[in-house]
């Protein structure tokens, strides 16, 4: 199949999954069109198969904001035309269903049907598309979508609790590919770098929004260690990241936590954690988690949104009312206390992950991709 997949290129989770959807597809033969502002962070590679467009958005000074969803939606109608492309893939309602759909009808007036896939990822309905200023037209471009996906249970419940949606939402959880996860985390001078041989390492990685509850994760690891030898990576950059120094240093714990902003190394500093930590607001899935799980690492994570449906409680880790920092530092504790129990949890966090091996998830998008081109 010849699909196009709009995403956001950066760092966040639906960014990660559309990316890697396509890169797995494309390895399966299909030739798949990125369409977006910028080459996706993990598009590394581009071949016969993988095909990256970008969307320019010229600037011009009448605009107070410059019109990407009129930019992307004419370089869809033009990708379309040029590649004989089948079916559209939009990850993230805002804009991209927006735009995606005026595309659509564009195309049509020119005789050419186009089904398109819609993925909800989470911040576009709970957080972003829920605002009053946005949800008349992310109702209306859910509801024009031919096909509705999800990334849990949990979102497919809010979308339909705070939308009025006529459509089905088909749930398709997030996925990992597990080959690729083999690091040699034995080279010792690595981990030593990081920390030192008796010290646990725990691991936060996000874009470090509100949301995250940055806050917490300091006051779980300043708990942590209280009671035993431990270093903290924080990975990642947003807007809550020197609120987090600053409270680090007012805890008297900067010499323990290492802030990294983004990176690419995300494997390597998950093969050498021993816990990740995850104490969000909310969590349309968790895709981080699961990357720490693929890793060997158990998560200590809050119990809202998706992440039930990702973290196993008492399995992989521990889930716990968000804010109940006491609690997650007390789970962390029995799971960091000796060896035997850490890699017990360990291996439990591999296992559980294992349930979203990409092998398993693929196909589903692949069935729904086909009914979708032949119902057009
Ligand atoms: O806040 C983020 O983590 C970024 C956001 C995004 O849109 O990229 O992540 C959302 O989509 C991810 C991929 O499906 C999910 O794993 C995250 O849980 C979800 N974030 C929230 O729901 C807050």
């Amino acid at each position: 199949m010849k699909i196009a997949i709009v995403c956001y290129p950066t760092f966040g989770g639906s960014g990660v999954v559309a990316t890697e959807l396509g890169l797995e597809l494309a390895r399966r033969g299909h030739e798949i069109h990125f369409i977006t502002y910028s080459q996706p962070v993990r598009l590394a590679l581009l071949n016969a198969n993988v095909h990256y467009h970008e969307v320019n958005v010229p600037e011009y000074p009448l605009f107070h904001y410059q019109p990407y969803e009129l930019a992307l939606s004419s370089k869809l109608v033009d990708m379309v035309k040029l590649y004989q492309i089948e079916l559209l893939h939009v990850h993230y309602a805002i804009p991209h269903a927006y735009a995606g759909y005026m595309a659509k009808q564009m195309l049509k007036e020119e005789g050419i049907k186009i089904p398109m896939v819609t993925t909800l990822h989470g911040t576009d309905i709970t957080l972003v598309g829920n605002h009053p200023f946005y949800k008349p037209a992310v109702t209306f471009s859910i509801n024009k979508s031919d096909v509705v996906t999800s990334v849990s249970q949990s979102l497919k419940d809010n979308t339909l609790k705070l939308f009025d949606i006529k459509k089905e939402i088909v749930v398709i959880p997030n996925f990992i590919e597990l080959d690729t996860k083999k690091i040699d985390s034995d080279i010792p001078c690595y981990r030593s770098v990081l920390a030192k041989q008796e010290e646990r390492i725990i691991t936060h990685i996000s874009n470090f929004r509100k949301v995250k509850r940055i806050p917490d994760v300091i006051k779980i690891f300043y708990k942590i260690q209280k009671e035993i030898p431990a270093k903290l990576l924080m990975v990642g950059d947003g807007p809550e990241k020197e609120k987090a120094e600053r409270l680090c240093n007012e805890l008297g714990i900067a010499d323990k936590v290492i802030f990294f902003g983004n990176s690419n190394e995300i494997d390597r500093i998950l093969s050498y954690s021993d816990l990740f930590l995850l104490p969000s607001e909310t969590e349309s899935f968790g895709l981080a988690a699961l990357e720490a799980m693929a890793c060997n690492v158990p998560v200590i994570s809050s119990n809202s949104g998706g992440l039930p449906e990702v973290n196993s409680d008492g399995f992989s880790g521990y889930l716990s009312d968000v804010g109940n920092v006491d609690e997650m530092a007390l789970n962390a504790l029995r799971i960091l206390k000796d060896d035997s129990t850490l890699n017990n949890f360990k291996e439990n966090a591999l296992k559980t992950a294992m349930k979203f091996d990409i092998r398993n998830i693929l196909p589903l998008y692949e069935a729904i991709y086909r009914n979708a081109i032949d119902d057009s």
